[in-house]
């Protein structure tokens, strides 16, 4: 009988992020709210993302997503990955790059300030098996900031770091109170040895002139401590050309900068209050993010970045400053004759999105590309033409009101996870569901289902499912079948785990799908990640096998 050692109602309340994972109950991950289905030729490859909460939870409301941490999906909302746990604290910048040769997965770990939009902690990699094989921390007994870890050469990295310093304010306003202003510092680092390879300080070049939030009202902080430091530059992110100099997109300027890699001179300055270009039609850029080269034929530098066009703090606290009613990712070329910038190609919000902070502009090799709203919570996908072709919000329901996700990416990518794959074995009216899943597996076409049927652990074949999403399931319409077991099959047909050998339990079903008092709760049945509403059980259930005992 059902629920006969536990009363029904302790099974509410019932949070939507439940009942996705029979084999892995313990995995809430956002359900992507995808309103914009994948056309044909979107990108090949998964979709990177960390979304997190935009609010804090409080005693007696919860915000979205429950498991806040890097995910990989695919274009239909199916999870592929969950780092929840294997990133820990406050993960942010999650994304695949090739290191020595190999594909790894890198994410900025650590304490989140999110008044003032700075992080402090550390990148940590992990192999292909999702183990750990690196944790960099800044050179110079610095600590990293959230915004940039960029592999140059599958050798080296680009970070930043915001140091607080203290300093005559008063030619920019201050009192004698406001001493403190923060440096924005770039370093590159070998990524092996964490040698400090280059480091440049934005006070020894660029003076606070060049600030657009002034010191007063305290927008970018007032300055009256370390923890409250005027963030006159805020560089957010970081790249270096094959010219081997490095190309920094400082927000709080309004500014791309060009800084010559061996003196740290600045070559030259797009937007800002110093500009070195005139500025062609919807070139005009503020509170940027994400700038990055895009390789070029010619001798003209082309740049990619995202252009926010709207400043506030991540936490909702403060005044916002719009300078466009609505933010765009922009391809901008630039001639270092003629000192002109032009637009390329600007990529639109499908639902006029204004973020007021972070972003990323991702160029893709067959020429789509990938803008990620930021505060927003949201990813699109363009045709190289600025048409639409895929759009999701970051989380569902309830759940997805004021998430965020600071920058988003398709990359591909093999998983090879080193956890053991789950498996569970559900008995109801129907008969016995038995549900298995292995969380990061990108190689398993056809999950094989066993019977274990004697003591020497012989095995009857019960059935084969196709692979279709996270979870696979298999029904047999009998009970009492005993031990049961799986085997994951890859595309060559070979044998890539096997699972531990499990018993059937009574299955709790949803409170929406019980009968009498307790089902007064919301109802919610699972997102088959088609935009389609399908009822629990018949999830992946792709051939029914008859069996006797
Ligand atoms: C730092 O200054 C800010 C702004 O005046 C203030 O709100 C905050 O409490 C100060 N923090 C500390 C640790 O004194
Ligand atoms: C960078 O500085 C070096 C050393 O002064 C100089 O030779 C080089 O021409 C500079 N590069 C640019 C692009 O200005
Ligand atoms: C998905 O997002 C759209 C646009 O914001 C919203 O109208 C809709 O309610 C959302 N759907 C879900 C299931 O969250
Ligand atoms: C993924 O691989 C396919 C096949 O090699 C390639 O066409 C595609 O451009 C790759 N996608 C990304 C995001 O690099
Ligand atoms: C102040 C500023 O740079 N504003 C610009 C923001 O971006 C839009 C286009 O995205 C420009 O038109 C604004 O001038």
């Amino acid at each position: 009988m059902r629920f006969s050692w536990l009363p029904a109602a302790a099974l509410l309340p019932l949070a939507a992020a439940d009942w996705q994972f029979k084999s892995r109950t313990d995995l809430a991950p956002p359900r992507l709210n995808i309103t914009i289905p994948a056309a044909p030729d979107v990108e090949k490859g998964y979709l990177f993302v960390a979304p997190f909460a935009g609010y804090a939870d409080t005693a007696g409301e919860q915000h979205g997503p429950r498991q806040a941490a890097p995910y990989i999906y695919r274009d239909d909302g199916e999870l592929v990955w969950s780092g929840y746990g294997y990133y820990s604290i406050w993960a942010t910048n999650f994304q695949k790059a090739r290191w020595k040769g190999k594909d790894v997965l890198f994410c900025f770990e650590g304490d989140h300030n999110p008044g003032y939009g700075h992080g402090h902690g550390h990148t940590t990699i992990l192999d292909q098996h999702y183990e750990t094989i690196r944790e960099l921390r800044a050179g110079n007994h610095k600590l990293t900031d959230k915004h940039e870890f960029h592999v140059i050469n599958e050798e080296t990295a680009l970070i930043q770091v915001y140091q607080p310093v203290p300093a005559d304010l008063t030619p920019w306003g201050a009192s004698p109170e406001q001493q403190w202003i923060v440096d924005a510092i770039i370093q590159e680092l070998d990524i092996e040895t964490g040698e400090l390879l280059f480091e440049w300080s934005s006070l020894e070049h660029v003076s606070p002139d060049e600030a657009i939030l002034p010191i007063n009202p305290g927008q970018a902080g007032s300055g009256y401590n370390s923890s409250d430091a005027w963030d006159y530059f805020h560089i957010n992110s970081v790249d270096k050309g094959s010219d081997g100099n490095y190309l920094i997109s400082a927000r709080d300027a309004c500014s791309v900068h060009k800084i010559n890699g061996t003196t740290g001179e600045i070559i030259w300055r797009l937007g800002g209050v110093k500009s070195d270009f005139e500025l062609g039609d919807n070139v005009k850029f503020c509170f940027q993010h994400h700038a990055r080269y895009v390789p070029s034929e010619d001798s003209k530098e082309v740049i990619s970045l995202y252009d926010n066009a709207s400043h506030g703090t991540e936490d909702g606290r403060g005044h916002e400053v719009h300078t466009h009613p609505f933010s765009q990712g922009k391809i901008i070329e630039v001639d270092t004759i003629t000192w002109k910038a032009t637009i390329v190609q600007a990529f639109q919000p499908p639902d006029g999105l204004l973020s007021k902070s972070q972003g990323s502009t991702q160029l893709l090799p067959n020429g789509n590309v990938i803008v990620n709203w930021g505060s927003e919570g949201a990813l699109t996908e363009y045709r190289a033409d600025g048409t639409p072709i895929f759009h999701t919000y970051m989380d569902s329901g309830y759940l997805g009101l004021g998430v965020e996700n600071y920058r988003g990416f398709r990359y591909n990518w093999t998983g090879l996870p080193n956890e053991a794959p789950a498996i569970v074995s559900l008995e109801n009216d129907q008969g016995t569901t038995v549900y298995v899943s292995w969380n990061g597996d990108t190689e398993t076409r056809t999950w094989r289902f066993f019977n274990i049927v004697d003591d020497y652990g012989s095995r009857q074949f019960l059935g084969e499912v196709e692979r279709k999403g996270f979870e696979t399931s298999l029904l047999i319409k009998d009970h009492g079948i005993g031990l049961v077991t799986a085997e994951a099959i890859g595309a060559s047909g070979r044998v890539l785990t096997s699972t531990a050998a499990v018993k059937a339990k009574a299955e709790a079903l949803p409170p929406s799908s019980l009968s009498g008092p307790s089902s007064n709760a919301p109802t919610y049945t699972p997102y088959d990640g088609n935009g389609e509403q399908v009822p629990m059980g018949q999830k992946d259930v792709r051939r029914v096998v008859g069996m006797s005992t």
